[in-house]
């Protein structure tokens, strides 16, 4: 179906505030309000860009889950929160659909300070269960009697964080609604065991006829559930048992698979859940389809996962007009490369193989690229694993989401002087994802790692040539940096060429102002010196490529060599100009005269918006390197530049 239903005369939604307006509603008015959210959603996505597909598949499960339950009083948590739009187009903030992942507008995800429906926010995957069963226990123990229920996906149901999750749930007796929304796809299909055992599942339990699903329900359900089924036949409907699961081992009641587009299915079993007062969790399996009702998305899971501004009728995505490749388009051509001339390079992603360019890799090296699905951790130490029987493991896992991997990345690779290759993608600032998705802190959290080499490029051909180095440094782990989006345009090698390590550049000599920058930030501070320059003061600019091991040399010199020296960095506070200024104060470089002001990412965290307002609000873009400096100087025109 390429083309919308066509638009009812009045519209539900329209008479729909928040979700005490569905509760009333019947079957088919729930049908109806169902495609009325997703034609708002589409027409809000097509405007804004982001998430589509997840949402698309789960819009009559949010109806239904706001049908049947007393939200915000009883909690309803989304894995990711990327599949949240249409709970947000129910829970109030339909007029504000449009604003998404724009500045001042909608986050792309859950977040506690946008809605009281949001109790908890997200961005990161797999953590729902856990903050469920949190809140769950926090209820008993405040002696309420709220229902706490988590929806996480299939694929998200591939990190460790889900099964620690689980495992401590299934033990707990605490009363817990865990939706398995099981659409068989994350971002790209998902990998793994447990996505073979679901699979498994479902073609054990298809959907079975009304007379087996009462002896089902009496064979399995707990009492209260059991009466609530006798009570009502057809509340019979959609309940399958899957006898002897996986998570019924695990210590929960385990229901389905149910259709999660069907109500017959999904309000008499949701209303059994609600209803019962047995103090176990309980699992519902719910079959879904990604990007359900869009036929653009429906075909193409994984390219609709998220977009860009789109045609509605057609699906066609509008073309962005590129100057240059992306970074992560080059990482990929330049790890291909090295590949082609070691076969001991290999690649590891984290269930984000078009994210991170891996996709092209494994399109080349099929056997040398392994997909780990949502599991950072894992990811980290599997390479580790890899490296340390003598292969070239490049484990490349976007900024934020390493996060999850740090203790590995101490513990199984540096401890060990394991050669593991991090190349971090997103690093800095990511726009519209916003600050869960911020590449801030990589630079704060590896610095203080020992024996780490850690480099930032400038440009697309200097990630070239860090991608070669970080192949050649084969006694120690090292990582390489890089942000979201295109880079600056230079002419890009065939292959990169290592580079001295811990060794900077200076790319222009002044006398009085020395930028010392890392990583792409260099093109402000070349325009920054552009402006100094013409207002008389002499400025040198220096890329320090490599922020361990420091170019002490360098550092040095332009400590000594010049009365104002500013550091740039796009990471936050604790990074490269924290480490510039440990060393120089060591040196007794800072006893004199020098004026050293390290320019990194406030104290704060920056909410979603153009990657440009982004850096303009963090103080990283040339005018307030020129204000920095001016101020520095305590010229008179500081405070009009500030
Ligand atoms: C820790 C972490 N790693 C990676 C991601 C990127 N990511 C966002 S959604 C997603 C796929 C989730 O799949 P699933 O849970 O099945 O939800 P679906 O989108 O299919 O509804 C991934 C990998 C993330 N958000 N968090």
């Amino acid at each position: 179906m390429n083309s919308l239903p066509p638009k009812p005369h009045t519209r539900l939604l329209d008479r729909v505030s928040g979700p005490q307006d569905l509760r009333d509603l019947t079957v088919e008015e729930l049908v109806q309000l169902s495609d009325e959210v997703r034609r708002e959603m589409i027409e809000a996505v097509s405007l804004t860009g982001g998430h589509l597909g997840a949402g698309l598949g789960v819009v009559e499960l949010t109806v239904a889950l706001h049908h049947v339950f007393d939200t915000p009083n009883d909690r309803l948590i989304w894995d990711v929160g990327h599949q949240a739009y249409p709970h947000k187009i129910l829970t109030g903030r339909k007029d504000r659909m449009r604003t998404l992942r724009q500045p001042g507008g909608l986050s792309g995800f859950t977040k506690r300070s946008e809605s009281v429906y949001d109790p908890f926010g997200a961005g990161h995957s797999s953590t729902s269960i856990s903050a469920a069963l949190g809140m769950a226990v926090a209820r008993d123990l405040g002696g309420r009697d709220n229902c706490v229920i988590a929806v996480i996906g299939d694929g998200a149901m591939s990190a460790g964080m889900a099964y620690e999750a689980l495992n401590n749930a299934g033990a707990l007796n605490s009363r817990l609604v865990v939706i398995l929304n099981d659409n068989d796809m994350s971002i790209a299909p998902p990998v793994g065991a447990m996505s073979a055992y679901l699979s498994r599942l479902l073609s054990s339990g298809t959907y079975r006829h009304l007379r087996h699903l009462a002896k089902d329900l009496a064979a399995m359900l707990p009492p209260p559930l059991e009466r609530a089924a006798r009570r009502a036949e057809e509340y019979a409907r959609g309940f399958v048992s899957g006898g002897g699961t996986l998570f019924e081992e695990l210590g929960f009641y385990y229901v389905g698979p149910i259709d999660g587009h069907n109500f017959d299915h999904l309000l008499p079993v949701l209303k059994n859940v609600r209803d019962s007062e047995d103090p176990k969790a309980v699992l519902v399996h719910v079959v879904t389809k990604k990007g359900r009702g869009y036929a653009p998305a429906e075909a193409a899971a994984d390219k609709y996962h998220g977009v860009g501004r789109f045609d509605v009728v057609t699906g066609a995505m509008a073309k962005v007009k590129a100057n240059a490749p992306s970074y992560t388009s080059v990482f990929s051509k330049a790890l291909v490369a090295e590949a082609g001339h070691d076969d001991r390079v290999v690649a590891v992603t984290a269930a984000m193989p078009s994210g991170t360019g891996l996709d092209k890799f494994a399109e080349r090296y099929p056997q040398r690229c392994f997909d780990v699905g949502i599991a950072e951790q894992h990811a980290v130490t599997f390479s580790a694993g890899l490296a340390a029987e003598g292969f070239k493991p490049f484990c490349a896992i976007y900024s934020s989401f390493l996060q999850r991997g740090y203790d590995q990345v101490i513990h199984d690779v540096a401890l060990q002087r394991l050669p593991v290759r991090f190349a971090i993608d997103r690093a800095g600032l990511v726009g519209a994802d916003g600050a869960t998705h911020a590449g801030a802190f990589d630079l704060a959290f590896l610095g203080c790692v020992p024996d780490i080499v850690i480099m930032a490029p400038a440009n697309e051909a200097e990630l070239m040539h860090m991608v070669a180095t970080a192949a050649g440094i084969g006694d120690r782990p090292s990582a390489f940096r890089y942000p979201r989006g295109e880079g600056v345009g230079v002419d890009l090698p065939e292959r990169g060429t290592a580079l001295p390590i811990g060794k900077g550049r200076v790319l222009r000599e002044g006398s009085r102002v020395a930028l010392l920058s890392l990583g792409t930030r260099l093109a402000e501070c070349l325009h920054a010196a552009d402006e100094l320059t013409a207002r008389g003061f002499s400025t040198t600019v220096a890329d320090a490529r490599f922020m361990k091991p420091l170019d002490e040399d360098l550092v040095l010199r332009l400590a000594r060599e010049h009365e104002v020296l500013v550091t740039v960095e796009e990471g936050s506070v604790g990074g490269f100009g924290s480490h510039v200024l440990q060393f120089l104060a060591h040196t007794g470089a800072l006893d004199g005269g020098l004026k050293i002001r390290p320019l990194a990412l406030p104290d704060r965290f920056i909410e979603h918006n153009t990657p440009k307002g982004q850096y303009e609000e963090a103080g990283l873009t040339s005018p307030s390197i020129v204000a920095c400096v001016l101020g520095a100087l305590k010229h008179p025109l500081a405070a009009i530049n500030a």
